[in-house]
This record gives structure tokens, C-alpha cells and sequence, in this order.
């Protein structure tokens, strides 16, 4: 089977996505989410610019083979750019060979490991309170898992607060990057408070999560998860910036609080001391991000060895193409943890029509051939691409901070 085909689509139907839809001679053609938040035109001209034309006239059925071709045939490796390209690529190619035999995608990747694959929402409110609020929402809807944030008393905007109450959307369009104001010390004397309330209103049969954003430095991040010890998280995400991976060895020799990282990351290298260490619990790689299926499975299957589970990013700004993939992926890797599951609007669920689905706090890919996922071409037109940039984030005296 032959690639005679490819194209980029561009559209923003309430935020901006990038995809890939490669076609095949046997007139099947398979999608791959390419969109990296804020950067995503870059995404679009390496796939259209420099993979497309090495793609004409390949063989769909050579997956491996294809991705080895673009990752050491670029000769300039990694980078969250390139790795988005080749994930986009890698991720249609399954799809087209799933659809080629009739199968849906996780029946290719070891079938059903599980019946179904636990997922956790996002709460937040600008108190305590309103965040209370928000996971008795969470609960309602069926939810087993729930991730918590809440303003800062004394910092008027910070990470993870949504403005609506079912989308968390952080990118903004127009002008410059808004601006954050960030405090530490205010950071790590309130949020204990916001989980011993929460344990306090719903005891402890529900999961809780929480999302640190690389904001601190691994003595301040090994003094909030002791703090947070009682409480009992699922994990602790991003408590530092992972470049440095020796940063969660400290946190690591003074607290039981688990650990997440590596939305962020594009290569097993990126986590390999992470995982071989066992310094974290969780890896949460992406399909979109980290190479595809392809080399997802591989970051997977170096992780089982150590007894670190997977728990896959899934923000608004990972496609429903990326969330498809993402489902078979966990419903058929041994060591799935959780998948992230930030609901979509409706105008992005209309321009791709999908066979996932949700109940109980639980989702499933469905059985349709391949990812069960496509894109309504006509419908995407009718939203073009808007120039958003996520926000920046300084200190209380203006030095810049990771966000
Ligand atoms: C998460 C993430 C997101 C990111 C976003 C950036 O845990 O879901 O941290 O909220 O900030 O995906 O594009
Ligand atoms: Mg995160």
C-alpha cells in the first residue's frame, strides 16, 4: 500500500489544532494529531515543508521503518517540533493500518489489557471553596479522579484556575502572552489547606491529583509533598522542570508523595535516568509529543521494568486524533496508570467525529477500525487558525518563571 497523498489542516474550532491526513492507494487514509500549543505553525510548515515530499510514494505498511527514517534521516534529532512532525506521521500510519486489516487500533498493540481506562478531570475555583465546588461537579458526572487547583489568596491569576467550568483553556489570542504574578511562599502555605478540605468533604475513596506546573525547586517541591503526605494524592505532577532529571532524586529521599512528569518531553532520553532510578511513578509522555505510538510503547515498555505506570497528558490542546490514539494505547499497555481527560468543546467534538467515549469515569476507544477518530474538512474551514500564546508567568519583583 502506497502513500499518494498528504496534507496539513490547520483550524481553530475554539482553539488551534494541527493535523496530518496521509492517503493511501487503496484510498484509505488515516489521521495524526501534529499541534504544539502556541508554536503550532512550525509543526505545520516541518510537515509540509520538509516531510510531506519524503512521504509520496512510501510504503504505509512500514511503520518502523518510517519513523527511523525521519528521526536519523533529519540528522538534527529530538525537539519538540520535530518529535510533534513524526509523532503526526507514525500516528496516521497505524491508523491506516488498522483500517487496512479492520480492526480497531488496540487490537494491533496487544488487544485489551483492561476493559476500560480510568480517567481524571480537572476541578478548580478561584477559593477553596469554589474548588469544593467544582469536584462535587466532577463526582456528579461520574468521575473517580479528580484534579484539584485553586487560586492563590494574594495572587490574582495562576496556573490551572479554568474560567469555564468544564474547559481549561490557558492559551489566549491576541498581543503578547498575559502575565502571571507568582509567589512561592504563598504557593506552598496554601495549597495543603486546599487538600485537607478536600479530604475533609469527600473522604478517601476518590483519587486526587495535583498539578505543580515546574514551578519549584526540588527542596520546596520535597517540602510540598511531605506537606501533602496525609492527603494521600494519586501524584504530584511537574513539581520541578524536568531538564535537570536529577532534581527528583532529592525530592524523592524525602517524601512518599508520588510523582509525575514529562508532558513536556519528546524522547525516552528525556526520562530515562527518571524511569532506571525509579525517581518517579508516572511517566506522562504523549502521542502527540513523544514520537507516536511508535516510540510511546518503547518509553512504556522501558517503564514497566522499573514499576512506573503511564499517565498520559490529555489537555484541550491535544486533539481528539491525540486522545483516539492516547485510549488505544492505554487500553492495551500492561503498565497504564491514568489518562488525563480535559472534555473538548463542542465545536472541536463537531469537526472530528469520534467513536471514544465516556461513563463512569472510565473511557474506551471504541471498536471502530483504526483510531476511530476523522476530521469534517469542510466544517474545519470555517474555523481558520488564530495566533494564541500561552501565558508567562514572573516573580512577586518581575523576574521571569516557568508558568
Ligand atoms: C496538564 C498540562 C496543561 C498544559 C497545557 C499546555 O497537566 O494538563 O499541564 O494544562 O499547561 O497542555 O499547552
Ligand atoms: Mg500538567
Amino acid at each position: 500500500m502506497k502513500i499518494t497523498d498528504a496534507k496539513v489542516i490547520v483550524c481553530s474550532p475554539g482553539r488551534n489544532f494541527v493535523t496530518l491526513k496521509i492517503v493511501t492507494d487503496e484510498g484509505i487514509h488515516g489521521l495524526g494529531d501534529a499541534t504544539l500549543n502556541g508554536r503550532e505553525l512550525a509543526v505545520a510548515s516541518y510537515l509540509t515543508d520538509h516531510l510531506i515530499p519524503l512521504l509520496i510514494g512510501r510504503d504505509a505498511d512500514r511503520i518502523e521503518d518510517t519513523w527511523q527514517y525521519l528521526y536519523k534521516g533529519a540528522y538534527w534529532r529530538r525537539g519538540p517540533v520535530t518529535m510533534s512532525a513524526i509523532s503526526a506521521v507514525d500516528t496516521a500510519l497505524w491508523d491506516i493500518k488498522a483500517k487496512s486489516l479492520g480492526v480497531p487500533l488496540y487490537q494491533l498493540l496487544g488487544g485489551a489489557s483492561r476493559d476500560s481506562v480510568l480517567v481524571y478531570g480537572h476541578a478548580s475555583g478561584a477559593t477553596i471553596e469554589d474548588t469544593v465546588a467544582a469536584v462535587a461537579d466532577y463526582l456528579k458526572l461520574g468521575y473517580k479522579a479528580i484534579r484539584a487547583q485553586s487560586g492563590i489568596p494574594g495572587l490574582a491569576s495562576t496556573y490551572g484556575v479554568g474560567r469555564g467550568k468544564m474547559y481549561y483553556e490557558p492559551a489566549e489570542e491576541g498581543g503578547a502572552p498575559v502575565e502571571n504574578l507568582w509567589s512561592t511562599e504563598k504557593y506552598l502555605n496554601f495549597a495543603p489547606q486546599l487538600f485537607a478540605r478536600l479530604r475533609k468533604e469527600f473522604g478517601e475513596d476518590i483519587h486526587l491529583l495535583h498539578d505543580a506546573h515546574h514551578r519549584l525547586t526540588p527542596i520546596e517541591a520535597a517540602r510540598l509533598g511531605k506537606n501533602l503526605e496525609p492527603f494521600h494524592l494519586f501524584w504530584l505532577e511537574d513539581p520541578v522542570a524536568g531538564e535537570l532529571q536529577e532534581g527528583f532524586h532529592l525530592i524523592r529521599q524525602h517524601t512518599t508523595t508520588p510523582l509525575a512528569v514529562g508532558e513536556v518531553f519528546d524522547t525516552i532520553y528525556d526520562c530515562q535516568q527518571l524511569i532506571q532510578n525509579q525517581w518517579i511513578d508516572y511517566i506522562r509522555t504523549t502521542v502527540v509529543h513523544a514520537g507516536g505510538i511508535t516510540h510511546l510503547r518503547k518509553i512504556a515498555n522501558l517503564a514497566e521494568i522499573y514499576h512506573v505506570r503511564t499517565g498520559c497528558h490529555g489537555a484541550t490542546d491535544l486533539s481528539p486524533v491525540c486522545m483516539a490514539a492516547a485510549l488505544h494505547f492505554d487500553l492495551s499497555v500492561h503498565n497504564f496508570g491514568i489518562q488525563e481527560y480535559m472534555r473538548h468543546s463542542d465545536q472541536t467534538d463537531q469537526v472530528f467525529p469520534h467513536s471514544y467515549t465516556f461513563a463512569e469515569g472510565f473511557m474506551h476507544p471504541g471498536d471502530a477500525p483504526g483510531l476511530g477518530v476523522d476530521i469534517n474538512e469542510a466544517l474545519a474551514a470555517k474555523y481558520p487558525y488564530r495566533r494564541a500564546y500561552l501565558p508567562i508567568n514572573r516573580k512577586l519583583d518581575g523576574t521571569m518563571h516557568s508558568w
